[in-house]
């Protein structure tokens, strides 16, 4: 923890900040270990303070001598504590601070304002060993969810059922929680990309996508899978390999070094090359960690540049409104030589 705040602090006399106060949860996950409903963190060059209230003052308490802790109460606030703090100039995470906060701020109690937004996300993005340790348990356990709904996805039963069947096998084999809502369409609903699960009952001749993950110790995976119920056309085939091919083209070009929007053009030209470029419509993929979508972006737009302990997805996909989509997910660590893909599942298709 000690090491993470010195690297915050580092951030901060690089962009001239005096004062930090960080509110988005996560990152105060990564700075404290410390997990509850109501916590603000405020790092200066001399000192780190957490406020926390009467439920979690226990817990806090052993955070110190890192952190003094400070008691909320109804007459002991943050506005208060910052006040008589003197804090006059204050870098803020302005994505993650309400607007009846910064009223509450602005008037009174700091002068000015500066931008602290993505200090914290930078650091994040890469990983130390226990970081890609709970990532690697978290994928196992989603690996191990993908082959157990091999053998239990059949025609008949609906997208909710199939879901709710994978989402059980997750948290009875280790998972804290679910990284976000499963993600598992079939037939015609494969087009939507962010499809949730629906009555529709599953049938030959469907492709059927997963885009499913769990987290250990607060860190998340991420992985999608589509693979067929009984036969498939000719066209299926052929869509499922380019994505295949795009998405093996993308994990052979990631290494350290490479920025993120040469990473989305590898996938991205091979669709677009095969003449489906219109149906790729979202990036290539991001960081996954505490977030199941952090930095890095892999997208046409970004200016990142990938670097050795990133945890990223490459998760092309195509998408044909009415017929079916196809996309392929993997989740890696990038590495100076290439990088090390935690998802162990075949991408071959499978037909069941
Ligand atoms: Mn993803």
């Amino acid at each position: 923890m000690q090491n993470r705040i010195n690297k915050v602090k580092e951030s901060m006399k690089a962009k001239g900040i005096g004062a930090f106060l960080i509110s988005k949860p996560e990152n105060q996950v990564y700075l404290t270990g410390f997990h509850s409903s109501n916590c603000q963190i405020v790092i200066t060059e001399d000192e780190n303070y957490l406020l926390t209230d009467f439920r979690y003052i226990e817990a806090a308490a052993e955070l110190a001598p890192l952190y003094n802790v400070v008691l909320t109460d109804h007459s002991i606030t943050i506005y208060t504590f910052l006040k008589q703090s003197g804090i006059e100039k204050l870098a803020i995470e302005e994505e993650h601070l309400s607007y009846s906060e910064y009223k509450q701020l602005s008037e009174g109690v700091i002068c000015s304002f500066q931008s602290g937004g993505g200090i914290v996300e930078t650091i994040r993005a890469i990983k130390d060993e226990s970081e890609l340790d709970a990532i690697m348990k978290a994928q196992q356990i989603a690996d191990l969810g993908f082959c157990h709904m091999l053998d239990y996805l059949k025609p008949g039963l609906t997208e909710k059922e199939a879901a709710f069947e994978l989402e059980m096998f997750l948290r009875s084999h280790g998972a804290d929680a679910l990284s976000f809502d499963t993600i598992l369409v079939s037939g015609v609903r494969t087009s939507l990309p962010h499809g949730t699960p629906s009555p529709k009952i599953l049938e030959k001749g469907d492709f059927i996508t997963m885009d499913f993950g769990c987290a250990v110790d607060g860190y998340r995976s991420d992985m999608t899978r589509t693979v067929a119920l009984g036969s498939i056309s000719a066209e299926q085939r052929n869509v499922y390999d380019i994505v295949m091919r795009a998405q093996t083209a993308g994990c052979n070009a990631i290494r350290s070094g490479l920025s993120c929007r040469e990473a989305d053009r590898v996938c991205r030209d091979y669709i677009a090359d095969e003449g489906l470029g219109v149906f790729f419509g979202h990036g290539t993929g991001h960081g996954v960690g505490l977030e199941v979508h952090e930095a890095p972006t892999l997208n046409t737009k970004s200016d990142e540049i990938l670097k050795e302990n990133m945890v990223i997805t490459v998760e092309p996909g195509i998408y044909m409104p009415k017929k079916f989509g196809v996309r392929i997910e993997d989740l890696a660590i990038v590495t100076a030589s290439g990088i090390i893909n935690l998802v162990k599942s075949d991408k071959e298709l499978i037909i069941l």
